[in-house]
């Protein structure tokens, strides 16, 4: 007969037990540096079932008096200070520092080659946090994956309580392709700065390289352009709707490049040519072949307009235009357009493209186009983006073009969900969280194979989406699984897989306060 004593004994026990499974159980799984949900997946993790613990007196040491590698540091300690509330330091150490720390460190010239432009190594031991790299811009990708081994509520802009575990091991870390970006159509809607920079924040966090600004179209001119005034004051100043629009000036075009700068991301701009020109010719008269102006255009039809193939005057104002735009870029490519110009005759169209291309490389830049443009003949090192058409992308490939793959019916982010999506277009597809990610650059169409892709962009076209808000629910949570496209090997990608670290991240994109589409494809574990 058990007696009360012995009852509240076992009943201790019982509670004890319970306890130290939980706890065990909880330290074991968060130690298990495999069973991470970072996003895009890394290429080789080994997993060393211990933790690193972030502690008030962790500082952030860099190796050498390189500012830019200081500033690298900075950027991490200004990511983990408001949400630890430890006052972070960014020191420099010649060799590794005491445990409890951070250290980042250069690789000596070519010592890695397997790591390449922007790979990291990341070794985690209970002692420190070693991250090494060829270049900064590998430093700064293998920063966005320690944010993202912390638990998610280190993105909080406020004082959380720890513990700020990061399991141990190593990873080693690298892209697939060189370009990896997102398209944000500004002409349709007017973003501010901020938005843009916000848009980069997101960016960086999945390790993606590339935002194609597309500066002009029918609806709006928004770069100002010295030469050329009236582009941005007159044909700036409204939009889709009929809105106040905007533009961009040099000084806040300058603006976006160092931020996009500072996360190791280029700035593509695209100035839309001969077609979606209608900004430009409601400003100038001149550009326009029987030499009056158009009026602004608020709508969202496209193909209605053309610059003035046969006069000079459209050459003097593209080199105007490119000129001052190559100077302000920094970037390999300007953009030219080339879509959807239904209005330029075929015979106008060739000999117009092919000037363009001219004017571009004298300008010292690279030319990237929709791949419309393989109709003409391709200068070298051009790149065709393909978006809708495979007949373009072949020409282009047999022109001997790379292909930037942006296929409308997978990576367009202004495609609704499904039908019940209130924003978004759907004459390509209804693009769900599953179908934007179901898919491979190197084998989605005929005769474009990995010797032919240089990378991929999404595309987020604003007829319907007007402001911060609108963009987040478009690009979220369809961003991650094109920066797993182009980043992870596709061997690495599953989507029963994926999903999961998908879901894992919704509590990422509530600490960032991301205004995202939950997807009932997407198993969420976001606390309520
Ligand atoms: N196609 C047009 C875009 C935009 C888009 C909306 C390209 C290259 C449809 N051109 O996509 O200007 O209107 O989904």
């Amino acid at each position: 007969m058990i007696d009360k004593k012995q009852n509240s004994t076992i009943a201790a026990f019982m509670v004890f037990t319970m306890l130290f499974v939980q706890v065990s159980a909880s330290a074991k799984t968060s130690s298990d540096l495999s069973k991470t949900d970072v996003i895009p997946k890394p290429v080789t993790i080994t997993a060393t079932g211990g933790y690193f613990v972030l502690k008030s007196h962790t500082d952030i040491y860099v190796r050498g008096e390189s500012k830019e590698i200081k500033q690298i540091g900075q950027y991490l300690a200004d990511k983990l200070k408001l949400s630890t509330g430890y006052s972070i330091d960014v020191k420099t150490a010649e060799k590794v520092p005491g445990s409890g720390n951070i250290y980042l460190t250069l690789l000596e010239k070519s010592s890695s080659s397997i790591l390449g432009e922007e790979g990291y190594e990341l070794i985690i031991t209970k002692k420190q946090i070693l991250l090494k790299a060829n270049n900064p811009a590998g430093l700064f990708r293998g920063i966005q994956t320690i944010r993202q081994l912390l638990p998610a509520k280190i993105e909080l802009a406020s004082k959380q309580t720890g513990p700020w575990k990061i399991s141990t091991g190593t990873i080693t870390d690298y892209p697939v392709y060189s370009y990896r970006g997102v398209m944000l159509d500004v002409s349709r809607h007017f973003f501010s700065v901020g938005d843009v920079e916000k848009l980069m924040d997101y960016l960086a966090y999945y390790k993606m390289n590339i935002l194609h600004l597309h500066l002009s179209d029918d609806q709006g001119w928004r770069i100002e352009i010295k030469s050329w005034p009236e582009l941005a004051k007159h044909g700036g100043n409204t939009q889709v709707g009929g809105g106040k629009g905007g533009y961009y000036t040099q000084e806040q075009y300058s603006e976006i490049v160092n931020y996009a700068k500072e996360r190791y991301i280029t700035i593509v701009p695209e100035i839309d040519m001969p077609g979606h020109t209608n900004a430009a010719l409601a400003s100038y008269a001149d550009l326009n072949c029987n030499g009056k102006a158009t009026e602004l255009y608020t709508g969202i039809n496209v193909g209605f307009s053309t610059l003035c193939i046969a006069q000079n005057i459209t050459y003097k104002f593209i080199d105007d235009v490119i000129r001052e735009l190559a100077a302000l870029t920094p970037g390999p490519y300007i953009h030219i357009g080339g879509d959807e110009s239904r209005s330029t005759k075929r015979e106008d169209y060739i000999p117009f493209i092919n000037k363009v291309q001219d004017i571009v490389i004298a300008n010292g830049k690279q030319v990237l186009g929709w791949d419309d443009i393989a109709i003409a003949s391709l200068k070298q090192n051009v790149v065709a983006q393909h978006w809708a058409n495979v007949k373009n992308a072949n020409m282009a490939v047999d022109q001997g073009a790379k292909i930037l793959m942006s296929p409308a019916n997978k990576a367009y982010l202004d495609m609704q969900y499904d039908k019940s999506t209130k924003l978004g277009l759907h004459w390509a597809a209804y693009i769900e969280v599953d179908s934007a990610y179901i898919w491979d650059p190197t084998t989605l169409i005929p005769r474009v194979g990995k010797e032919n892709v240089l990378g991929i962009e999404a595309a987020l076209w604003t007829e319907t989406i007007t402001n911060l808000h609108e963009m987040e629910y478009m690009v979220f949570p369809r961003l991650p699984g094109y920066a797993e496209i182009g980043w992870t090997p596709s061997s690495g990608r599953n989507w029963n897989e994926y999903k999961v670290r998908l879901g894992k991240q919704g509590e990422r994109f509530k600490a960032m306060g991301i205004n995202y589409y939950p997807s009932r494809l997407v198993p969420w574990e976001v606390a309520k």
